[in-house]
């Protein structure tokens, strides 16, 4: 560990103001599992499928479970890599790291060998935890890749590790008797979330236990979460938004429970509702706008799903427009529930009690009367009341540095420690925010983020790329898609391209698969261009590049009209 890049901070008088206010409890987050097991130890916690598990068996498993990581050799303070769509065993995994001190980086179930190896490289993870299979995909043959190149050793398979000799461990082998565990520092990193970024790889986000349990403590207070709360997590869970805002955990420290689906499919997400009576679900808008044809669908067959026991709908990860937003309540008969929040901190909710004006039209307020926000102009100076500007943020659960990298904290903090959220919103009269765009060289595709660099740096690995640069287009369903410009080399080394030997867009999206980079990341478009066009200040004008592929799309359109 090395103290001055892998974790910056809160600097120690506010420290003491954030326990003397009661936000950070000391508390590690293996303690909220066994509270609630001690308050209501039979309760159902999590359903996966047709597995069940009671918060205390629960509870049981992840201390067997923390026995077994340590004695197979893992030692507290260091990082493990975790790679797992939605499953129960998560959860006891989860708790068992927490209880031991070991940090889980919380990998994208969509992300691949690139992002993969990265992360276990850069951190210097001890182990990959991950399934032998999902989706389609063949984990185990990541893994093999991971201890082929030598970045990983240790590999932990959950579920099915039949046929995996002695390369892997299976997870089934590593329950054993509970022991005495490591006594948990609070203000210790307990996970790692990951940045959507801008820069050409992913950030790692250094969350305590302190700031992580008081957000999504305070964030299932904010959305009325009690023992009777069934929350749907139809996103992949590790995600901050469905992991804490309130999400899972949220719904565990109430003591409700937790239904795990392996996606936010309709005809799966409407049944499961019926069958398990959820009150709570959170999803990104483009799942909103499938949910709401869906149902209407079913509704003019005479079919209406059964969503009588859903009480709230939140939206977030991506501007909800208000016309969709007005249609939640008349169609899916629930209340809907904005939320705008960033792995890095900072979450704003519209409260349950708000009128609909603010409901509709606001991304909500933040959670705690400690968040400090802050609206500027590109100097930095603060706006006028009212008017749009940069949204820079400091607080009890926002971040003070990404893990090791100093050069880029530079840049994404203010030497006051404002956290730089790249957002451009206003304010309202009553302190709501509301989101009017992005600073940030990034593209929002659904929820899902792609910083442009990472991208383009990949584009620019093609021998036949002189240069790249990936832009967002307007895209009716998913709000935004990507699509990167490119010039391709002609230059005196190279030899010139002849007519036949043209490298089209198909070409470049399958190199950039064979990159293996989470799908999302490949542009849905590729425009071939003489060259990229320049601001004054010598860089790419990627506003112009924006606006140029607007009317593009726009006029394509009205052809079709
Ligand atoms: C959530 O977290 P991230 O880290 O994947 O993405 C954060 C970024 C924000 O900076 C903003 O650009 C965008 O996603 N965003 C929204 C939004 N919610 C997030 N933009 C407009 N409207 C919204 N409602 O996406 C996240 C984390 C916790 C809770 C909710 C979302």
């Amino acid at each position: 560990m090395n103290p001055t890049t892998d974790f910056t901070p809160w600097p120690t008088e506010l420290q003491q103001q954030y326990r003397a206010q009661g936000y950070w409890s000391d508390a590690p987050l293996g303690t909220l599992l066994a509270q609630t097991a001690a308050a209501a130890g039979e309760h159902i916690a999590i359903i996966a499928g047709d597995k069940r598990w009671s918060y205390s068996q629960l509870d049981e498993r992840a201390n067997q479970l923390a026995a077994g990581l340590l004695a197979s050799g893992l030692q507290p303070g260091t990082r493990v890599v975790v790679h797992l769509p939605n499953c129960g065993e998560l959860f006891e995994i989860l708790f068992a790291l927490f209880r031991i001190g070991v940090a889980p980086i919380l990998a994208l179930p969509s992300h691949r060998f690139a992002e993969i190896s990265y992360f276990c490289s850069f951190a210097e993870a001890d182990a990959y935890i991950t399934c032998a299979n999902n989706n389609g995909f063949d984990h185990r043959e990541l893994a093999r890749q991971l201890q082929h190149n030598h970045i990983i050793e240790r590999v932990i398979i959950v579920g099915d590790s039949t046929g995996d000799a002695e390369e892997f461990c299976a997870l089934d082998s590593l329950y054993q008797t509970p022991i005495a565990l490591p006594n948990i520092n609070a203000s210790d990193v307990a996970l790692y979330q990951l940045s959507g970024g801008t820069t050409g790889v992913p950030k790692l986000i250094p969350r305590t236990h302190n700031d992580y349990y008081y957000s999504l403590r305070a964030s299932a207070l904010i959305c009325e979460l009690t023992q009777a709360s069934v929350y749907l997590a139809v996103l992949p869970v590790v995600h901050n938004f469905p992991l804490s805002s309130p999400g899972a955990l949220g719904v565990l420290w109430a003591g409700g429970t937790l239904v795990l689906a392996e996606n936010g499919a309709p005809d799966l997400a409407f049944s499961l509702i019926e069958q398990h009576q959820v009150t709570v679900t959170a999803m990104v808008p483009p799942l909103a706008l499938t949910w709401l044809s869906a149902a209407e669908n079913r509704q003019k067959m005479g079919d209406a799903p059964k969503l009588k026991s859903l009480q709230v709908i939140q939206v977030g990860g991506a501007k909800f427009c208000e016309t969709a937003a007005r249609r939640i309540q008349p169609i899916l008969g629930c209340q809907l529930q904005q939320v705008f929040g960033m792995a890095e901190g900072l979450v704003n909710y519209t409260r349950l009690s708000d009128d609909q004006d603010t409901t509709m039209a606001t991304q909500g307020r933040p959670i705690s009367p400690h968040d400090e926000i802050r609206i500027v102009n590109d100097e930095d100076r603060p706006v006028a009341d009212g008017e749009t500007g940069h949204l820079l943020t400091r607080g009890p659960y926002t971040i003070r540095g990404y893990f090791r990298a100093a050069e880029h904290n530079a840049k994404a903090f203010t030497a006051d420690g404002f956290y730089r959220t790249g957002d451009l919103v206003r304010m309202t009269e009553r302190g709501y925010l509301i989101v009017e765009g992005r600073a940030k060289d990034q593209i929002n595709r659904g929820g899902e983020k792609i910083a442009a660099e990472e991208i383009e740096n990949c584009l620019l690995a093609h021998p036949q790329v002189q240069d790249a640069a990936l832009v967002a287009m307007p895209d009716p369903f998913l709000g935004e898609r990507s699509c990167a410009f490119v010039t391709l080399r002609t230059g005196c080394n190279q030899q010139p391209l002849k007519s036949n030997e043209l490298i089209k867009a198909s070409d470049l999206q399958r190199f950039l698969r064979e990159c293996n980079l989470a799908t999302f990341k490949i542009p849905d478009r590729i425009e071939f261009i003489a060259s990229l066009p320049q601001t004054r200040l010598g860089k790419v004008d990627k506003k112009y590049l924006r606006e140029w592929i607007s009317e593009k799309l726009a006029r394509a359109t009205q052809l079709k009209i």
